[in-house]
């Protein structure tokens, strides 16, 4: 499959990347990785970001696009999606890239379980710790050059998706793509600054006073959870778009198994969930209530009137599964 993939990816003239809905470092990465490279080899390639690029991303990340007409998607002769587990998550313009996706060219490249996308060419594999992992594998597999702009992108998914190297994903080939692309020349220094030591001095007053006013824990220690209220958003004037670490302070707690982080949406709670034991997946509960994403990170909206329902039912949630 991978020769086949380096195969359709040298021999088109335009390709257009599509990622999933707030988009994470490892769809930025993935994307802006796999533009870098086939520019690098003279083929015309696009990033869409369905929505506003995270702060701190953007001194990595340019050339955003907020979508594509469908006299654009007819000059593109290839699409790939990466990082996107189903159509739902598939930005962009859902409707019009689920046509492409039907009569068109499409490579589909994703780590997710159970990715749903519809497509002849696709390269999943759920042990990939990052989207970034196998894209790299593919390009090294090109014999083609790997640039030290497109390892620098590559590398920043694969540190994002693994908590640089901390999380349970992280296995001795997430070390070794990793490795292989610090060799191609990727920017360490440059991905730190601009990824991890670069927060807004509001973001933290923000973070500071919703962890001293909002972090609880239950279940003797093992559980712990934040809500983040529309107030104190309004207060900092936060964009939840910026939300992508917040729960590594709830994670961080110490005892913690289960770390839940929870805000107000239009259609409901948005709940993300991460584990930090492999005997306590979380992937299961998200998908009780039609989420998805990884076994031991993953996210879920429950329609509820007020937190304090979502509350009481992911305490039920988490008893059943620290009893089981
Ligand atoms: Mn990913």
């Amino acid at each position: 499959m991978i020769r086949c993939i380096v195969q359709k990816l040298l021999s088109a003239r335009n390709v257009l990347i599509m990622t999933h809905l707030r988009p994470d470092g490892d769809a930025l990465g993935s994307s802006f990785g796999l533009r870098q490279f086939l520019r690098d080899n003279g083929i015309s390639a696009e990033v869409i970001i369905p929505m506003s690029m995270p702060n701190r991303y953007r001194s990595l990340c340019h050339g955003e696009l907020a979508a594509v007409s469908r006299e654009e998607f007819a000059a593109y002769d290839l699409a790939v999606t990466v990082d996107c587990a189903n159509s739902e998550r598939l930005g962009c313009g859902s409707e019009l890239s689920l046509e492409y996706l039907k009569s068109g060219n499409f490579i589909n490249i994703d780590h997710h379980k159970g990715n749903s996308l519809d497509v002849s060419c696709a390269l999943l594999d759920p042990e990939a710790a990052s989207a970034c992992t196998i894209v790299a594998e593919i390009l090294l597999q090109s014999g083609r050059e790997i640039s030290p702009q497109c390892a620098t992108f590559l590398l920043s998914g694969m540190m994002t998706d693994t908590g640089c190297f901390c999380f349970a994903n992280t296995n001795g080939r997430a070390l070794r793509t990793a490795a292989a692309m610090t060799d191609c020349g990727a920017d360490v220094e440059k991905i730190a600054n601009n990824i991890f030591f670069n927060k807004e001095l509001n973001q933290l007053k923000f973070e500071s006073e919703l962890t001293g006013e909002h972090l609880k824990t239950a279940c003797n220690g093992k559980f712990a959870y934040m809500y983040i209220p529309e107030t104190l958003l309004e207060k900092y004037h936060f964009d939840l778009k910026e939300d992508e670490g917040l729960i590594d302070i709830v994670r961080s707690v110490s005892g913690t198994v289960i770390a839940m982080l929870c805000h107000r949406r239009q259609d409901g709670f948005r709940v993300s969930l991460r584990s930090k034991n492999k005997s306590f997946p979380v992937g299961s509960i998200a998908r009780q209530f039609g989420g998805g994403g990884h076994e031991m990170a993953a996210g879920c909206t429950i329609e509820a009137a007020d937190f304090s329902t979502v509350e009481k039912i992911m305490l039920q949630c988490m008893e059943n599964l620290f009893n089981a």
